[in-house]
């Protein structure tokens, strides 16, 4: 089961929890009305994975990629992580497939309070093309992910503020 949280409002280091005290749990429920979907697989057979090769064949994420979020293997690790921090939205839905280690993704709610998701081996989420968000390896600094993308995978990430967008717009009026 996925773990999310509020986040405190402390500037500390990225990769630690920041969970509020108490904590304020949110749930998968919460999540869905936000437009998340969250799937939780067996990453050790991802390559050969019948239910993973259903959920493409049914969402059409004909494209996918590995990426290993390292120091050691990453080029310009730190610039990069710093990248994911800021916060943006993309055009498309985000699709993303933790295959080993750890990650947070932290999303906002309707409110524009920050959740974070605490994502672990086998789990897989896809966040709405339009919402506002960030990425962040934790403590373990360590995490290896599919990328999955329905046709040609487009990277770009926009910068908040970009309410212009009417993908934004047509984000904000699904709520
Ligand atoms: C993004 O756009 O937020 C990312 O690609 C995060 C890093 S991929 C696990
Ligand atoms: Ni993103």
């Amino acid at each position: 089961e996925l773990e999310a949280w509020y986040l405190d409002d402390s500037e500390e280091d990225q990769r630690k929890p920041h969970r509020q005290n108490p904590n304020r749990a949110v749930s998968l429920e919460q999540l869905k009305t936000l437009g998340v979907f969250y799937w939780k697989l067996n990453a050790d057979i991802y390559d050969s994975d019948p239910e993973l090769e259903k959920i493409r064949n049914d969402q059409g994420y004909s494209y996918m990629d590995i990426i290993t979020i390292q120091k050691e293997t990453l080029p310009n690790y730190e610039e990069k992580l710093k990248m994911f921090f800021d916060e943006h939205l993309h055009l498309d839905d985000e699709i993303r497939y933790i295959l080993d280690g750890k990650a947070y993704f932290d999303i906002r709610d309707k409110e524009d309070l920050w959740i974070r998701i605490a994502m672990n081996k086998g789990d897989m989420i896809t966040l709405p093309a339009g919402i506002y968000h960030r990425f962040t390896v934790d403590e373990s600094n360590y995490t290896k992910a599919m990328r999955l993308f329905v046709g040609e995978p487009v990277w770009k990430a926009h910068n908040r503020p970009a309410d212009h967008f009417e993908i934004r717009q047509k984000y904000v009026a699904s709520l």
